[in-house]
């Protein structure tokens, strides 16, 4: 994240930090004790399950402490659209952990799942939300941060496909935010929660999924539009297992 706060402990309890083989990195959100959704451009080049670590509860980058709770993976789960040569579009993964002793995520002061909106829940064009994340704080940084949080505003459609932004790179499945804005997501953020809040919930309304650079001005980020996704979520997060 770029520009933005050190987050407080607690305070974004849904992040999941993705370590992908000896070098990649991507975040997630957690949606129920078992499921986390992240970016599948985070997942195209086919990673081994067995070399996936997802980590929650977790304050800095690489760090394991009292807090924090580490799984392995089960499965995970591209959309039928998404296609490995076009991996900006539908840039959604369900990322399923393996039970330990029979259960996934235990809920703690660290570790909750944020809401799903509704089919129909909008936000309002400049709405207010909040990107966080472990990714580079400025386009040319080599280090992942600590976890950091910002507010970005959300773009409206008609201004994001103009074609000095970014034309018709963003379709009906992407939201964009935080143009000519002092925070932005930058690399390493990918799959993490763009959250838009009613009131005191939270909802998972985009994923970081791609932008132009870090902060750079006219070119605000572009996430994953969640609500067009949520027949599919749900198909496959109450999928009851296979008969054996
Ligand atoms: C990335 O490389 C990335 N400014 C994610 C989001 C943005 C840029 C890069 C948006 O993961």
């Amino acid at each position: 994240i770029m520009g933005g706060n050190t987050a407080l402990p607690g305070t974004h309890p849904w992040m999941a930090a993705i370590y992908i083989g000896k070098t990649d990195f991507c975040a997630g959100t957690l949606i129920s004790s078992c499921w986390v959704v992240s970016a599948a451009h985070c997942f195209f080049r086919s990673p081994l399950k067995s070399q996936i670590r997802v980590v929650f509860g977790q304050q800095n980058f690489n760090v394991t402490g009292p807090n924090t709770r580490t799984f392995g993976v089960e499965e995970y789960i591209f959309p039928k659209q998404f296609s490995v040569f076009n991996p900006t579009l539908h840039d959604i993964v369900l990322v399923k952990l393996k039970k330990e002793n029979g259960r996934c995520v235990r809920r703690t002061p660290f570790i909750r799942p944020i809401c799903l909106p509704d089919k129909d829940t909008t936000f309002p064009d400049d709405y207010c939300c909040t990107i966080s994340g472990w990714g580079h704080m400025h386009e040319k940084a080599k280090e992942y941060s600590n976890l950091r949080e910002g507010g970005v505003r959300l773009v409206p459609h008609q201004i994001c496909t103009k074609p000095e932004v970014y034309g018709n790179h963003v379709t009906s499945d992407m939201i964009c935010a935080g143009i000519n804005s002092c925070v932005d997501a930058c690399q390493g953020d990918s799959g993490g929660p763009l959250a838009c809040a009613k009131g005191d919930v939270s909802f998972l309304y985009g994923i970081i999924s791609w932008g132009e650079g870090c902060g750079r001005s006219g070119k605000p980020g572009v996430y994953t539009k969640v609500v067009n996704y949520l027949d599919w979520i749900h198909s496959v997060i109450k999928r009851k297992p296979k008969a054996s």
